[in-house]
């Protein structure tokens, strides 16, 4: 009777263990799929791409940087963070991958191993008249301390690193503003001369066409300068957006009447992609943000092609000066979208 009961026990757990190996091997299972339907789709670009370079060429002046595969983007089968390219991204990294998961991987197999100790060291079979022992004063202070220090350890990295992403940017950072709209992102240079990109997702026949991943290319990118502070702001005109780029370790919610700030270092010149992090509505999914890091000459060149984009207060720019009238009028990806449209242009928010 008992032993019958206890083989059903048995195959109990060897099923679960199955079921939870099987849940374990699913999502490797999808990526290899994906793999494959992602190099059929390659092999149909590498035309296109050539064609989009030769006509980028003749176009002189700024070409959009063609994106380093793998480098601020996704990775097919990728389980851990993107590779980082910024001060603090490179610390939390670190702090990921020498303290956490170290810490975590410990207590796991400890604790496992405990429980399969107890298992078969007080089975009933082996320990037939258990001990009534309630309590053992060691034990106790034992596994309180261990884990208020394991905690403490951790907080001293975690805050500082709470606290580098909180530094204020140096006086003469460039100021850049970046604005959520239902659904798409527009770009705005208060410190060179103020005027606005927007930034609409391509979609996936154009992204492709110009070598980039799809759903996170986009029409006009944020172009800012590598190695110099920014101090980039968030704001939203209708509902609450977040600014997340994963490359460079970067997330600020875009909160409507509210301006957010944090200071962003790129580490080396590249493009960066990231998504609306907060749900925002319909089209949450296809308000990608793509970030394009210059040298800095280069970025200042390409402020000075904008209209009235000036560097360091430029006297005599011939460039016209900047009139909100003349903002370009987004193109939303979708026309018949019902709240998609262009920026508001004065405050209509219900009067409490
Ligand atoms: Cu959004």
């Amino acid at each position: 009777m008992i032993r019958g009961h206890i083989q059903k026990q048995a195959y109990f757990f060897l099923a679960a263990l199955m079921a939870a190996v099987l849940v374990a091997l699913m999502p490797r299972v999808a990526v290899a799929q994906d793999a494959a339907e992602a190099t059929a789709a390659e092999t149909t670009v590498d035309g296109a791409e050539a064609a989009d370079a030769a006509v980028t060429e003749t176009a002189g002046s700024y070409t959009p940087m063609a994106p380093t595969e793998g480098k601020g983007m996704p990775v097919q089968g990728g389980i851990t963070f993107q590779d980082q390219f910024s001060a603090n991204g490179d610390y939390a990294l670190w702090m990921h991958n020498s303290i956490l998961l170290p810490v975590i991987t410990i207590i796991s197999l400890f604790v496992l191993g405990l429980l399969l100790w107890v298992v078969a060291r007080y089975r009933r079979g082996a320990n037939p008249t258990p001990s009534k022992t309630t309590h053992n004063t060691l034990i106790e202070v034992v596994w309180t301390l261990v884990p208020v220090l394991i905690l403490v350890g951790i907080a001293v990295p975690s805050i500082s690193l709470l606290a580098k992403q909180y530094e204020t940017p140096p006086e003469d950072a460039v100021t850049v503003k970046a604005i959520g709209y239902q659904w798409y992102w527009g770009y705005e240079y208060p410190d060179n001369g103020g005027f606005e990109i927007i930034s609409n997702m391509l979609d996936e026949a154009d992204a492709l066409a110009s070598g980039e991943p799809p759903q996170l290319a986009v029409d006009n990118r944020l172009v800012l300068p590598a190695n110099t502070p920014i101090r980039l702001q968030t704001t939203a005109a209708d509902v609450i957006h977040s600014f997340a780029v994963p490359s460079l370790w970067f997330k600020l919610d875009a909160v409507p009447g509210r301006l957010n700030e944090k200071m962003l270092v790129i580490d080396e010149p590249g493009v960066y992609y990231g998504q609306c992090s907060e749900l925002c509505g319909a089209r949450h999914g296809y308000m990608p943000i793509a970030v394009e890091a210059l040298p800095r000459d280069q970025w200042e060149a390409w402020v000075r092609q904008q209209p009235g984009g000036t560097v360091g207060g430029d006297e005599g720019s011939d460039q016209p000066a900047f009139e909100p009238a003349e903002l370009e009028v987004p193109d939303s990806v979708l026309p018949d979208a019902p709240t998609a449209g262009p920026p508001p242009t004065e405050d209509t928010s219900p009067t409490t």
